[in-house]
């Protein structure tokens, strides 16, 4: 049984226009307290189209059965589905091989597995996690946790004023103890794109390797893993367009195999007995129990609607439109922009003086626009920078000019509420 195409080929033909595009997504079709709803939230969540939602509901409605296990006609399409969306997301993200491709449940999962299943293998006493000051918790507490575990320490890369990473002492932190670098390929609290592929370059000239969270890249440039020489490449589906529960750790297959599984259970085996068991290879090896296999299906028709669009048409798009933010927002008075690296993508940070990140992303939500007020898990960055929090838009390329409009005026009626 083959789900019905028709509607979805007709919005995956020519290029269409971003008014199109932008019509693909349902819930961008709504008012949100009489508003029409601006959504600049998309480094926390993404939205999902119609293709990706048809998707979900044709596998819950005509596909669904567990997967790698039954003879039965239905396990054999949903293992069928499974397996193809790994494969979409190994070409998505150049990965040579789909097996180097683990399902997890989002970033997080995919740097707690390296953190436990490299760092059990290859971190001891004495030793040193090299992780950038621009990381999210996700890439910071599972090396504090592994680092207190092992006696080990975590050395941090530094950042200016500006959100940018310096590199001048990078060849020194570098030394003999150092047996991971920890880096954002984009930082979500102030978006900057930072200079991985030099960063792994210098690491692997002494034969260290390199995790790369890409969490906030996958969703907004082309990305290829070999390209860039990482060792694992961290992110997560509901950042680009897909659902929720369901993320991808991309590692080298010499990391991989030599990784003791994070997680012990039903498909990560060949066989089991009480003197002992033999673990299944890559990627099942890390993929203990039931997946979330509706999850992994939807990122794969994600990354399908991505595709067809074109993420470098995206990436320009969205530059468009920070360009345009940037340009509003630093002309008005109070407003501050926070995080002003030379590089930038999709983040658009900022505070207004005198008044609490909270109470801006409060009184823009009655005027239907959402943005992230906050630390953004990111704390060390503010502390850097010696504020709180910051208000945060964040774009994706179905946001519009009228979006950044609606922001502007909302941002003039928080100045007028609170006087300043
Ligand atoms: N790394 C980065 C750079 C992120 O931006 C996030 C989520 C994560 C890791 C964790 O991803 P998860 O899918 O496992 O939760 N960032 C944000 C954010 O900026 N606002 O909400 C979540």
């Amino acid at each position: 049984m083959e789900m019905p195409v028709g509607e979805k080929k007709m919005r995956r033909e020519g290029k269409r226009s971003w008014d199109e595009i932008r019509n693909d997504f349902p819930v961008l079709q709504q008012n949100i307290r009489e508003h029409p709803l601006a959504y600049l939230d998309n480094a926390a969540s993404s939205q999902m189209p119609q293709d990706v939602i048809d998707r979900l509901v044709w596998y819950h409605s005509a596909e669904h059965s567990n997967v790698h296990r039954g003879v039965h006609t239905l396990s054999q399409r949903a293992t069928r589905a499974y397996d193809q969306a790994r494969e979409k997301v190994a070409q998505f993200i150049g990965a040579p091989d789909p097996k180097e491709c683990i399902f997890t449940s989002g970033t997080t999962e995919g740097i707690n597995l390296v953190a436990h299943g490299f760092g059990r293998a290859f971190v001891d006493e004495g030793d040193t996690i090299l992780v950038s000051a621009l990381e999210h918790h996700s890439n910071i507490v599972p090396w504090q946790m592994l680092c207190e575990e092992k006696g080990a320490t975590v050395e941090v890369i530094p950042m200016n004023d500006r959100g940018e990473l310096v590199l001048d002492d990078l060849d020194e932190l570098l030394d003999g103890s150092v047996k991971l670098v920890c880096v954002n390929h984009v930082s979500n609290a102030l978006g900057t794109v930072n200079p991985v592929k030099e960063i792994i370059d210098r690491a692997h000239q002494r034969e260290i390797p390199v995790l790369v969270d890409g969490a906030q890249a996958v969703p907004h440039m082309a990305v290829d893993v070999q390209e860039l020489g990482a060792d694992f490449y961290a992110f997560s589906g509901h950042k680009m367009c897909g659902p929720t529960g369901i993320g991808v750790l991309w590692g080298r297959r010499k990391w991989l195999e030599k990784m003791q599984p994070y997680q012990g259970g039903g498909d990560m085996i060949l066989s089991v007995t009480w003197e002992g068991t033999t673990y299944n290879d890559i990627p099942f090896k890390f993929e203990a129990g039931t997946p979330s296999i509706a999850a992994a299906i939807g990122l794969g028709e994600a990354i399908d609607y991505l595709d067809a669009i074109g993420m470098d048409r995206i990436a320009r798009r969205e530059a468009e439109l920070l360009d345009m933010a940037t340009q509003r927002l630093s002309a008005m008075e109070g407003v501050r922009l926070v995080g002003t690296a030379e590089d930038k993508a999709s983040v658009i940070s900022f505070d207004i003086d005198g008044i609490h990140p909270h109470d801006i992303g409060t009184i823009l939500d009655n005027e239907g626009i959402a943005i992230r007020a906050g630390h953004h898990c990111a704390q060390p960055v503010m502390d850097r920078l010696g504020i709180p929090a910051t208000a945060r838009a964040s774009l994706a390329f179905y946001n519009r000019e009228l979006d950044i409009d609606q922001l502007v005026a909302g941002i003039y009626s928080v100045k007028e509420i609170f006087g300043v």
